[in-house]
């Protein structure tokens, strides 16, 4: 087999560019090696197509599929990744070339990158999932940073090629829009399991025009009207919106969403016609939709609209619906929920909006039968009495839970009403969505509302980006993990001193690689014997990366003033990109740029702290990252935060968590131990409590270093793009924090609430970090208990619960 790889990518060198091995390129090695590798696969992949259509199976709608490079992913699942390293060492090509091909970066965040191993795990765990999703013709921007400031560019992935993908002309269809119509076009990647024959396909669909080329019109010199269509088609697959947690209400997005879902559903009820004729009856029975979000929502109103077409009438169609869709839900913060306005929809989709229109009239039917048209009970008893005063009708229960609301339709409402279940994503999430953002839903359907903790796949995420650690572990007890991550707990027993200098020994190495890659790619020079603290992430305030910031200045200041003799060098490693509209964001990433170039420049300082923001953070700086952490900075607000997927993926590599009770960090804790982590800061309800009754600017005045610290935003030893102190970006973040805005209450992230005990738990892990082998206890005793967090589990939670595949 593996030397059928090697005689194949021989061939394609031959055939595609007339070439020996040795005189490809890189991109050009990439495209025929990946070429030999799918002719490797084609039978298995074609039957397990067979296989799948032959059972119940499930498929996950998702606008992000954040897959990161597929070269070593995919020879380590077919299990020629030694192999093909020594073949092609033999023929003088080392394996690492492919670092320079780009991962295709169909995602921003944590949603897609879920939705990236939740592919690999049910591949590998036999559960016959298949995705769909948008090929975005530019991914993810690319970030550099220029005098500390974000600089965004355009990620054209596909100018390495793209072997992973076959076209599939002979399944094109059409989608149609009020002012519109265009093809979408399929492409096909094959997602293959570790340790299995079992392949699975995620299709991702292309808009082209229906005619590329307008002669009429170009015979009339209209030169531009010509591929006027042309342009307007393929702009709908054009670019990722690069907004995470932050919702947009464009025409353009809009149509993404309507594009893939109705291409893919046109798709499955092909598939299913093709078996059943036009009997609609075992439907839902035939295959699960899982919805990643609101974003593909939409495909339940043009459900319903294609099966009326075919015959079905308002009331079958909607119930089989219902039975096909799950939900899951990412979110919890209001900026993030997506509500489209009414007429805008209708612009776009008039058919469709006609649907919800009644499944909103069925919606209020229910709600009247269960007798929420009543009065809301208003916990300060004003709602009826303001009411009558004002002369303005009573609102009722069921006002606000309304699909169309007003001018908005509410798709998080439309997804909890017309499916079978919703979920969220770690316990503390779902807790947070019964008693409170989904509350009044909770109360009518509490059978539909389930949790599924957040996972990731350890193949990428422990096998192929830490291969020291996964030997060390192999080693003691066996390779079982790389299928079963629960099997890490067997490591609990075999902790002790010798473990724990080899545990050490690999996190040094890994350490030392993440620096020298660091100095290549940020110009930045780290000494791995520094304790490597590090926050990669988006960037977005709820995620707090400020009050990381201000740490630093806190700590700093007191390395100046002599205050902390026994400070264990701390490198602070910071990465993320910051929504190109996102103000604020990019003052954070500034301010922490600034911070960098005072800290690492001091001669005070500088031999215990540094400072890096490294540029372009993605899947691929992530798999050098997570080895080579010591500390992991997961500093939400309570409450914010999901889940988190990084906090796992540092976890399994053996790095303390430096966390809020937020996301799965709660979790996390729970498994490896509050006694090997740190834990600080405000919880939920305390969260909750301070919203009626919270006063940073009390804190700031109070305390002197606190407000020493928050100066450095206007204190003049920060330039942040203005000419004069106070011009610029930084005065506003200030202000944010102090005065508030607009649109929210001061330091609405509770940043100056939890420093203190930020501060105070930061140093406590530095000085903990200098008995090297107890916190190397804390280390491996994370590795050894981070089983439940591989989206392996996750993965068999949703096909037994919510899909009913087993
Ligand atoms: C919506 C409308 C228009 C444009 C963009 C969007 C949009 C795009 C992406 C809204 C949200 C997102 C991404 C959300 C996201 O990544 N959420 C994260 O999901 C992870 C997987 O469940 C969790 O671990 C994180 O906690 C959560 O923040």
């Amino acid at each position: 087999m593996k030397n059928n790889i090697i005689d194949n990518l021989i061939l394609t060198a031959k055939n595609e560019y007339c070439k020996e091995l040795e005189e490809l390129s890189p991109a050009e090695l990439h495209e025929c090696l990946g070429r030999a590798m799918m002719g490797e696969i084609t039978e298995k992949w074609a039957k397990a197509k067979k296989n799948h259509a032959n059972s119940r199976r499930a498929y996950y709608f998702s606008a992000e599929f954040l897959m990161g490079r597929m070269m070593y992913n995919n020879l380590y699942a077919m299990g020629v990744l030694d192999q093909v390293k020594k073949l092609l060492a033999d023929k003088g090509i080392d394996i690492n070339v492919f670092e320079e091909i780009d991962d295709a970066a169909l995602g921003n965040g944590g949603l897609g990158r879920l939705a990236a191993c939740f592919l690999d795990s049910a591949a590998t765990q036999d559960v016959p999932l298949d995705g769909y999703g948008i090929r975005y013709k530019y991914g993810l921007f690319k970030q550099s940073i220029e005098d500390g400031f974000q600089v965004e560019r355009a990620d054209d992935w596909q100018s390495f090629g793209d072997p992973w993908c076959i076209r599939r002309n002979e399944d094109t269809v059409i989608v149609k829009f009020a002012d519109q119509v265009v093809k979408a076009v399929p492409y096909d990647m094959a997602v293959i399991g570790y340790g299995t024959d079992n392949i699975n396909t995620l299709r991702l669909w292309e808009a082209e025009a229906l005619n590329d080329f307008d002669f009429l019109q170009f015979n009339d010199s209209h030169y531009d009207a010509a591929v006027q269509d042309k342009n307007d088609a393929e702009n709908i697959t054009k670019v990722l919106y690069p907004n995470d947690n932050q919702y947009e209400g464009k025409v353009l997005r809009l149509k993404q969403q309507y594009f893939f879902c109705s291409a893919s559903l046109q798709d499955i009820i092909k598939r299913y016609k093709a078996k059943y004729g036009n009997d609609y009856s075992n439907f839902a029975n035939h295959c699960a939709i899982q919805l990643n979000d609101t974003h593909p929502v939409i495909s339940i109103p043009e459900l319903i609209r294609l099966l009326e077409l075919d015959g079905l009438s308002f009331d079958a169609a909607f119930d089989i619906a219902q039975k096909t869709f799950a939900y899951t839900n990412h979110t919890v913060m209001s900026e993030a929920l997506e509500k489209w306005d009414i007429n805008l929809l209708t612009d776009v989709i008039p058919d469709v909006v006609e649907i919800i229109k009644n499944i909103d009239a069925r919606l209020v039917a229910d709600l009247t039968a269960k007798g929420l048209n009543v009065p809301v009970e208003c916990e300060c008893a004003c709602a009826k009495a303001d009411a009558k005063k004002e002369k303005e009708p009573v609102k009722t229960k069921l006002d606000g839970m309304r699909i169309i609301d007003g001018n908005l339709v509410h798709m998080a409402r439309l997804a909890v009403y017309a499916s079978s279940y919703t979920n969220g994503v770690a316990w503390i999430h779902t807790e947070i969505l019964k008693d409170d953002v989904l509350k009044d839903w909770y109360a009518i359907y509490p059978e539909r509302f389930q949790n599924k903790t957040n996972g990731v796949t350890q193949r990428r995420w422990l096998g192929l980006c830490n291969p020291q650690l996964s030997e060390l572990i192999s080693d003691k007890i066996g390779t079982k993990w790389v299928r079963n991550l629960d099997e890490l707990s067997k490591l609990n027993d075999k902790i002790d001193e010798d473990l724990v200098k080899q545990f050490n020994a690999i996190k040094l190495e890994k350490k030392q690689e993440l620096a020298d890659y660091i100095a290549k790619h940020d110009g930045v020079q780290l000494d791995p014997n520094f304790i490597f603290d590090i926050q990669v992430k988006r960037l977005h305030e709820y995620k707090r990366q400020l009050l990381n910031a201000f740490s630093i200045m806190a700590i700093y200041f007191r390395l100046k003033e002599g205050k902390l003799p026994n400070f264990t060098p701390t490198a602070f490693i910071f990465g993320a990109k910051a929504a190109p509209g996102y103000a604020r964001a990019k003052a954070i990433i500034k301010y922490i740029n600034e911070i960098a170039k005072l800290v690492n420049n001091d001669p005070d300082v500088n031999d215990k702290l540094r400072v890096v923001f490294v540029a372009n953070y993605n899947v691929s700086y992530a798999e050098k990252i997570m080895p080579a952490a010591d500390i992991s900075e997961q500093i939400s607000t309570a409450g914010t935060e999901a889940s988190g997927t990084g906090n796992m993926k540092f976890m399994i590599n053996g790095a303390v968590t430096l966390g809020t009770f937020d996301g799965a960090n709660v979790e996390i804790v729970q498994q490896a131990g509050e006694e090997n982590n740190y834990i600080f800061g405000a919880r939920v309800e305390e969260i909750n409590e301070l919203k009626n009754n919270y006063d940073p600017k009390a804190i700031y005045e109070a305390n002197p270093e606190i407000k020493k610290v928050i100066d450095t935003l206007i204190d003049g030893r920060f330039t942040d793009g203005g000419n004069k102190t106070g011009e610029g970006s930084f005065a506003e973040l200030r202000q944010s924090i102090l005065e508030g805005a607009s649109w929210h209450q001061p330091d609405h992230y509770f940043i100056l609430r939890d420093l203190p005990d930020y501060i105070d738990a930061k140093l406590k892990a530095n000085t903990d970090y200098k008995d090297r082998i107890a916190f190397g206890t804390k280390c491996l005793k994370n590795t050894a208990n981070s089983g439940t967090f591989s989206s392996d589990r996750t993965i068999l939670q949703y096909a037994k619960e919510l899909w009913k595949l087993m």
